[in-house]
């Protein structure tokens, strides 16, 4: 028996990552890296701290804040602040667990972190909100800074939030550097960051259609869940190319097209608008024809949808739900949500890629998908160290490029690590967890973190 207390994200998270590596021929031709695996489950630093600040009423309110620095053997710690009232140690563990391979996979010199507090965004004023982002960076900004540890937004956290931390952070420090990315574009953010993760993942989904034989986008029906940052560019970017969008949803119910109905861009402007207030999407009246289902997520309601797009949170596609999309012909899941599938929703889509052959599923895990977002971060850390702004069209380009390499490494991987019947399709999860794995255990090797 252990004597940790109980971590359920972080043990899901770390569960995934040994099961690929252990089914895999890794340790056979690596023992040593068995070591690797040890040592890396363990976080560098954990660092808590209280947070009070006043609200509108004049009352002390107090909060739990969080920065899980992970891993620094390939560059200064990164990844995002989430603020939600679920915020735990175990949550922040698991994605700062995963945010080291797939800061690794996207072939920039990031580290992985993640941090935030139990501070709950919804029904606070905008003064509440600048309040609490002060206080939190107040502490937050003795221990980062742009060659140590660079934080962003994550769930809860955007724009407006970066700003008032980056103030802090400057007024603090005296200090006007990179030290958190997603910041605004006129005072050192990039260009195409706020667009990175959904129109990366769409950028990833195409090299899973091409090869798999499944054409283009043009026509393809998608179910995609979520309505923040990640959705709303996953959603324009499909509609972009061609799909039809039959969902998203929030954390109160599901919208989900009906009688040929679909998402709209005149739906997700107005979708963005709503959620800069904090506001429900129950408070959404459709142009088109969708309807809202409260309390559901949307995939047992989508019916046939060629694709699935988790982009709200994790653990959203339960067992269940994933054997309905499969019985309904979906045949690609890539998460834009950080563990969007549990593990028994892995094993469906994972047993189907083994056992059905030609036509089979194919899953891409959150850690390869999603990595278009930490990506162009990483490109906007390149541009605040030269003192120098990308055009769009080159940002947008060099994401094109990282997320191809993300698919093809993850790939190939799978087939070098992975026994593979003849006919199986290679295991896009195992082949991109071991190459974030591989790169990240060779560099604390050289580094004496292991030995
Ligand atoms: P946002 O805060 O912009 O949006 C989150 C969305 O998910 C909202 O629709 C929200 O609903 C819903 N949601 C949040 N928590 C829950 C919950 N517990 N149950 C059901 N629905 C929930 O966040 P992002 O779009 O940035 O993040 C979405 C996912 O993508 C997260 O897993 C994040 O870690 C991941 N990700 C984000 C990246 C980024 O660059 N932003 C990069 C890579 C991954 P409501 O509005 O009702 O709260
Ligand atoms: O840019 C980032 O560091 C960032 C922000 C939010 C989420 C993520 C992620 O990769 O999950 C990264």
């Amino acid at each position: 028996m252990s004597n940790l207390p109980s971590e359920p994200e972080f043990e899901q998270a770390y569960k995934e990552l040994a099961y690929t590596l252990e089914n895999s021929t890794l340790f056979e031709q690596h023992p040593e890296y068995r070591t690797a695996l040890k040592v890396v489950s363990i976080p560098e630093r954990v660092i808590q701290f209280r947070v009070t600040w006043e609200d509108d009423a004049g009352n002390l309110q107090v909060n739990r804040g969080y920065r899980v620095q992970f891993n620094s053997a390939l560059g200064p710690y990164k990844g995002g602040l989430r603020l939600h009232p679920s915020v735990n140690l175990s949550i922040l563990k698991f994605l700062g667990f995963e945010q080291i391979f797939k800061n690794a996979l996207t072939g920039l010199m990031m580290g992985g972190g993640k941090g935030g507090a139990d501070f709950d965004p919804k029904g606070k004023s905008d003064a509440e909100i600048r309040r609490f982002c002060v206080a939190f960076m107040r502490e937050l900004s003795r221990h980062i800074g742009a060659d140590t540890d660079v934080p962003a937004g994550d769930i809860g956290v955007g724009g407006r939030e970066i700003g008032y931390m980056f103030g802090t952070y400057r007024r603090d420090r005296n200090r006007f550097e990179g030290v958190l990315t997603g910041k605004g574009t006129h005072w050192g953010g990039s260009l195409i960051r706020p667009e990175a993760t959904g129109y990366g993942l769409v950028y990833y989904v195409t090299h899973m259609l091409e090869i798999a034989g499944a054409g283009s986008w043009e026509g393809k029906r998608v179910a995609i869940s979520g309505s923040g940052n990640v959705a709303q560019y996953a959603a324009l970017k499909c509609i972009e190319l061609g799909a039809t969008v039959v969902s998203l949803s929030d954390s109160k119910g599901a919208l989900v097209a009906v009688d040929d109905g679909f998402v709209t861009v005149e739906d997700i402007e107005a979708i963005m608008d709503l959620k800069l207030k904090r506001k429900s999407l129950a408070e959404y009246t459709p142009k088109g024809n969708l309807k809202y289902i409260e309390g559901a997520r949307p995939w047992v309601h989508v019916g046939h949808v060629d694709v699935a797009l988790p982009c709200a949170t994790q653990n959203e596609v339960s067992k269940e739900e994933a054997e309905v999309l499969v019985a309904n012909g979906c045949r690609f899941i890539a998460e834009g949500s950080n563990m969007g599938c549990t593990l028994e929703a892995i094993e469906v889509f994972e047993n189907e890629r083994r056992t059905k052959k030609g036509d089979a599923i194919w899953y891409a895990p959150g850690k390869a998908a999603n990595c278009g977002g930490v990506a162009v971060s990483g490109l906007e850390m390149a541009q605040n160290s030269q003192r120098l702004s990308w055009t769009k069209e080159e940002v947008d380009q060099k994401l094109k490029d990282i997320m191809k390499n993300a698919f093809y490494n993850g790939l190939e991987t799978a087939k070098k690590y992975v026994p593979m019947e003849e006919g199986e399709l290679p295991s896009l999860v195992a082949g991109s967890n071991i190459a974030g794995f591989v790169k990240v255990a060779q560099a604390m090797y050289e580094h004496g973190d292991w030995w």
